[in-house]
């Protein structure tokens, strides 16, 4: 039998999740954020605690943790809160949403969440904590670094390699076999046809430009 889930974060990204996760039938034990917004349907009936430290209080055997907390350039609590609630011995749930298509020879590691409608093909390695959004495709023989944040309706063409903590915005589009290094970004709906060092940002090609009279 499935162990109880208790979600970390509530809001935007642990929305999603939790939503998946009821669809699933899976038993949420409770909600760990510093705020939950009240009017949230989602979250209704899920018990709500107020500080990280009551994780504490579960055994780290007796439940899995789920990170529902999302991941943007510049923020790195997604990360924080993974490594160190996973120092302390517990369990981050793969969260695989029902409609998603993964590869039976795909491999998925500790805590990656693939959401609605993602496409994941064969021979791909998706890297611990990260997250591949709705609707992404991910093709053939692409290796997802640690804590990646594929965010929804990007493609990745096959063969495509991504370092740690690469950031890959909405509907951005990757030709295959390029590399990414470490700390990225591909901006929202850019194309990248060549390999990006690390911490570099790639943008759209000469976005809002004035039209010429
Ligand atoms: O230290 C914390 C903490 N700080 C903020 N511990 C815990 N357990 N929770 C924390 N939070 C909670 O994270 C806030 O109270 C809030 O519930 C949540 C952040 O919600 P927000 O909607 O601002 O961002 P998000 O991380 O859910 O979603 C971002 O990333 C997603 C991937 C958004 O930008 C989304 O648009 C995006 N889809």
């Amino acid at each position: 039998m499935s162990k109880p889930l208790l979600i970390i974060g509530a809001g935007g990204h642990a929305s999603v999740l939790v939503d998946i996760l009821r669809q699933q039938r899976r038993e949420i034990i409770g909600i760990v954020s510093p705020i939950l917004d009240p009017t949230s349907k989602v979250f209704n009936g899920i018990k709500h605690f107020k500080n990280d430290n009551d994780i504490l209080t579960f055994d780290n055997q007796s439940i899995i943790l789920v990170n529902g907390i999302g991941s943007l350039p510049g923020h790195n609590l997604r990360t924080v809160l993974y490594s160190k609630f996973k120092a302390l011995g517990y369990e981050f749930q793969t969260v695989v949403a029902s409609n998603a298509i993964v590869s039976d020879y795909a491999v998925l590691e500790d805590g990656v969440q693939i959401l609605t409608g993602a496409i994941v093909q064969t021979n791909t390695r998706i890297g611990a904590n990260s997250i591949i959004n709705t609707g992404a495709i991910i093709e053939h023989d692409c290796i997802i670094g640690e804590n990646n944040h594929i965010a929804p309706g990007v493609t990745l063409s096959g063969q495509v390699i991504t370092s740690e903590h690469v950031h890959i915005g909405t509907g951005a589009t990757i030709i295959q076999n390029v590399k990414i290094g470490v700390n990225s970004v591909v901006a929202a709906g850019a194309t990248l046809t060549k390999s990006l060092g690390q911490n570099i940002i790639h943008f759209p090609a000469k976005p809002f430009q004035k039209i010429k009279k």
